[in-house]
């Protein structure tokens, strides 16, 4: 039994949290300025590199756990999550505390982790 991924409520509760500040903070103001993207909707084939430091990686079941960035290909804020390596060699040479770029796409309801590597 793997157990569901909980990222999208995280993000939600998140969300919420900075939402409420926002609003209590600029009641007048209206906010959310900076939402639109001006760029045209991301390819899944282009998708950008996103940021993040690996945390933890169990090379048997071909996981990382990333403390990411923002997604945006996945829409996805900054947190800490399990990808599903693509190939569980991607996971080779990495360890822990590790500086990496990752691209990751959403699959069936699963994060997968097709490209990976350190930054220095
Ligand atoms: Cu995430």
């Amino acid at each position: 039994m793997t157990p569901r991924h909980s990222c999208l409520a995280l993000g939600l509760a998140t969300f919420t949290l900075i939402s409420g500040a926002q609003a209590q903070s600029s009641a007048s103001a209206p906010g959310h300025a900076g939402h639109g993207d001006p760029k045209p909707s991301t390819a899944q084939a282009g998708a950008p590199m996103s940021d993040a430091e690996v945390r933890r990686i169990d090379r048997d079941a071909g996981k990382v756990t990333l403390r990411h960035g923002p997604i945006p290909n996945l829409d996805m804020p900054p947190m800490t999550m399990v990808f599903v390596a693509k190939d569980k060699a991607m996971l080779e040479g990495l360890k822990a505390g590790d500086k990496v770029r990752f691209r990751a796409v959403e699959d069936q309801g699963a994060y997968i982790v097709t490209t990976i590597e350190p930054v220095r």
